[in-house]
């Protein structure tokens, strides 16, 4: 009897101490699966669209690549109006504003103390101009961050090619990292053409482009400096290059890299479009493209300025595959940005409103073939709030969303979001809608690969009441914090 009873208090011990494993496990929040991001990567993805302004001495020559022989007296805007161009940029709805600081000719807009050849020795302000000051306090204005781009190709000074030159590159990347407040991202550039003035020695130099400029320096010196700030390169670390310059990621797009192969300059950049799904790093992709055809200003592209519907589709092809949308807008002679770039920023704006800007599901019904808990419950997916989200139970690998609206409706774009915090998971997914009964795919034809931050879908319209996002394949059990479905109008 005593055996008895002592067995019963047994089991219902075991019993107690199981129901409470499960319940911790089911408020428990899934373990991230590495790599992740680190908080200063989730908030610049975040910001999704920003700007890249090249401005400088090929402004004033008509130039792309000024090869550093162009006196410091050769730019002499007749104004530069910073205030407009951080206006127009926050207007356009971007976050942030990097600024071509020194671009590959070697001239630089400010006055930098290692070199005559800053805007210092400028008829600019009589030698008192500082456009990386003005731009700065323009951003902080319109409650845009900024960014600094420093060509490590510099074409004019005469040591560039020793490591003199390296020593003078960091020193001033240490003057653009003390002196203009809080810096959020840091360009370095891969281009290396060779040939430049060099001080009047007009030759050709070649660099090893992975070892030269020791950018373990560079990134030392941000983290000391400027913990905040993304490091934008071939290979990160904060950001990586997609590869191209129209402004395509794939559809395909991991934030992943294989930190030992890539450097900057790597000469398989079409990797970097896809991103290396076995990496062991969190680099994001950064898709830079200009609004016109070149990236500084020349009158003659006043005509080919890129319409919204233009921008709209690097948008898709960006933000909308995992990625980063770096749009770049020069600004002229005249110290501004054009009209017409102007027009198109706004027709953007407007267009991107009309399309995205009302999210058909929020307060929809949302029921998950596998729930963790109530906290991450699959009516997370629908609540307009980034750091909740649904999860299944760890290692649920294949699941189920169905959406339930409260009527038929027309519906041609779908938004899907991971909870990146936690890493990216989702390797394949697909969408379908209920018609007559019958579930049939929203967009056949098209890869719904990853999601990662987030996916966007574009399809020919539909109606229904009843939407099905399979998760078909994942890294770990999925953590999708947002859905949406959009009707994209015509009308503006
Ligand atoms: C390239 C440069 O060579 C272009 O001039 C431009 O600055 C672009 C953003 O990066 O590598």
């Amino acid at each position: 009897m005593t055996n008895y009873r002592h067995l019963g208090w047994l089991t219902a011990a075991l019993l107690l101490s199981a129901i409470r494993i499960d319940a911790g496990d089911r408020t428990k929040a899934p373990p991230p699966i590495a790599p992740v991001p680190a908080s200063n990567q989730v908030e610049w993805q975040q910001r999704e669209t920003i700007a890249f302004i090249h401005f400088g001495m090929n402004t004033f020559h008509n130039l792309e690549w000024g090869d550093g022989s162009a006196p410091a007296s050769d730019f002499r805007p007749s104004a530069i109006d910073c205030e407009q161009w951080a206006r127009v940029l926050s207007e356009a709805g971007m976050k942030e504003v990097i600024l071509t600081c020194k671009h590959h000719d070697g001239f630089c807009l400010w006055p930098s103390q290692f070199t005559d050849y800053t805007i210092a020795h400028s008829p600019y302000k009589n030698g008192r101009g500082d456009v990386v000051k003005e731009l700065s306090e323009a951003c902080r204005k319109y409650g845009l961050k900024f960014g600094v781009y420093l060509s490590p190709w510099d074409r004019h000074q005469a040591f560039y090619g020793s490591p003199a030159y390296v020593d003078y590159y960091y020193s001033q990347l240490h003057e653009l990292l003390t002196r203009y407040g809080d810096i959020y991202e840091v360009w370095l550039d891969g281009a290396n053409g060779g040939d430049g003035y060099y001080g009047g020695a007009r030759e050709k130099r070649t660099i090893d482009r992975r070892t030269y400029y020791h950018f373990d320096r560079a990134r030392q010196m941000v983290s000391a400096l400027q913990p905040h700030a993304v490091i934008f390169s071939d290979a990160g670390p904060g950001c990586r290059w997609v590869g191209n310059e129209r402004g395509y990621a794939d559809a395909t797009n991991w934030s992943f890299l294989r930190s030992k192969d890539v450097y900057v300059g790597y000469d398989r950049a079409e990797e970097l479009t896809t991103g290396h799904p076995d990496g062991d790093a969190w680099v994001p992709a950064e898709c830079d493209v200009s609004i016109r055809p070149g990236w500084f200003y020349h009158a003659l592209e006043d005509s080919l300025v890129k319409s919204p519907d233009e921008l709209m589709e690097i948008y898709y092809r960006s933000v909308g595959r995992n990625g980063l949308m770096l749009l770049n807008v020069p600004a002229g002679p005249d110290g501004r940005i054009h009209d017409a770039d102007i027009r198109s920023l706004m027709g953007f704006r407007a267009r991107l409103k009309a399309e995205l800007g009302h999210n058909l599901l929020r307060g929809a019904s949302v029921k998950a073939s596998d729930v963790r808990g109530d906290q991450f419950a699959a009516a997370r997916t629908v609540d307009g709030q980034y750091d909740s989200y649904w999860a299944p139970r760890d290692g649920v690998t294949r699941a189920t969303l169905t959406l339930t609206l409260p009527q038929a409706t027309a519906i041609n774009r779908l938004m899907l979001q991971e909870f990146i915090p936690l890493g990216q998971r989702v390797r394949r997914f697909h969408v379908d809608y209920q018609l007559n009964g019958r579930w049939v795919p929203v967009n056949p034809g098209e890869a719904t690969t990853t999601v990662g931050y987030k996916r966007l879908l574009r399809f020919p319209t539909i109606r229904t009441r009843r939407l099905r996002i399979t998760i078909d394949d994942a890294r770990a059990c999925p953590c999708i914090n947002e859905i949406g479905a959009f009707m994209a109008s015509d009308k503006l």
